[in-house]
């Protein structure tokens, strides 16, 4: 198990759904907008893959993914595809120990949410969501070879257990051992399990070859956020597995790295409330809709709890206004010229009375 384990890190492989549940209902959890922001990873023609991995845009020209996701940045046939568009790489950052890369995008994707870093340290033992474009198999089946049955996007869930340091005992741990783990525990029977307890969740899933770079969801306060991506895993092709796990780069670990390489996170824009970069219409329509909610808060402008008039102030006093690296998107007036006329008009006024 060791040499697989050494072989196949960093290629998250095989992934498994219950063989219980029709897969239709991965399907649908895939299609939920909370996760619409995780997206295909392009590489054209690598290893004979249309689409080789998975990636979470965090910011409209920014994306997460796995550092072993092989990328030649400068391509135009490389990118990450979100609603059928391609936006083709630009920098490339990646982590210099973990699993770990920032890609910056060429052009601005428009119509995503991107997801929201999760900073807390509360995810351990809290259910998330897995989503990725990998391929899939039921866990009555042995793993396919890879990119033999890749997504569409699924989803489904698991309990975060602990830390892969934490069962160094039972799994091969001599590097990433920071990174999020948990097992797949198969309906029916505890004999495999690893980690927590052997009861299989409703939608219980491990990630697939090609979800590499895929997103782990955590709820928290009402709002989702990204805690982790995927990255590894101890399955081998075309053999059944004796039993599962896998290991997740903990976002919460790397909030300083990524956010050096993209300062807008760090301070978000202040009333962009669906996080698209702009502080626009719809996120008026998020307040409304919201009003009045202590668990929905992705529009508490001022952190307090609630969705009140003041989160309104805060969305109107920011009209306008857009994320530094995102001046691409739309055709919303330039806030700082219209700012600047309406500070200088009165005195512009006195300046001309004056003069006549
Ligand atoms: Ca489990
Ligand atoms: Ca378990
Ligand atoms: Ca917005
Ligand atoms: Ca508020």
């Amino acid at each position: 198990m060791c040499i697989a384990a050494i072989a196949y890190v960093g290629q998250a492989r095989a992934g498994v759904i219950r063989a219980d549940v029709p897969d239709q209902q991965y399907l649908d959890l895939g299609q939920d907008p909370r996760y619409e922001a995780v997206g295909r990873y392009w590489l054209n023609g690598f290893g004979g893959f249309d689409w080789f991995a998975s990636a979470v845009l965090i910011h409209p020209k920014w994306i997460l993914t796995a550092r072993h996701v092989p990328n030649f940045g400068g391509s135009i046939n490389i990118g990450y595809e979100a609603e059928g568009v391609r936006h083709p790489f630009g920098r490339i950052f990646k982590h210099p120990s973990e699993d770990l890369a920032v890609v910056e995008l060429q052009t601005a994707v428009t119509g995503i949410t991107p997801s929201q870093l999760y900073r807390g340290t509360s995810e351990i033992g809290s259910v998330a969501t897995l989503v990725g474009f990998g391929d899939f198999t039921d866990s009555s089946s042995p793993h396919p070879t890879e990119g033999s049955n890749r997504g569409p996007r699924r989803a489904g869930q698991n309990v975060i257990d602990g830390l892969r340091s934490d069962f160094s005992q039972k799994v091969f741990c001599s590097n990433w051992c920071g990174q999020l783990f948990f097992d797949f525990d198969y309906p029916g029977g505890p004999s495999k399990n690893i980690s927590g307890n052997e009861l299989p969740l409703p939608l219980e899933y491990i990630s697939a070859s090609g979800d590499s770079g895929g997103g782990l969801f955590v709820e928290e306060n009402g709002q989702t956020y990204l805690a982790g991506i995927s990255s590894t895993d101890n399955s081998v092709p075309g053999v059944p597995d004796a039993s599962l796990w896998s290991g997740w780069v903990r976002v919460a670990d790397y909030f300083d790295w990524i956010t050096d390489i993209v300062p807008d996170l760090a301070e978000p824009l202040l009333g962009d409330y669906n996080r698209n970069g702009v502080v626009d219409a719809a996120d008026y329509t998020l307040w409304k809709d919201n009003f009045g909610s202590t668990t929905e808060l992705a529009a508490d402008g001022n952190g307090d709890g609630v969705i009140d008039a003041a989160d309104y102030t805060v969305w109107k006093d920011n009209f306008g206004n857009t994320a530094g690296a995102a001046a691409a998107i739309g055709s919303v007036p330039e806030p700082a010229s219209a700012a600047l006329l309406l500070t200088l008009a009165p005195w512009l006024i006195r300046f001309f009375r004056r003069r006549n």
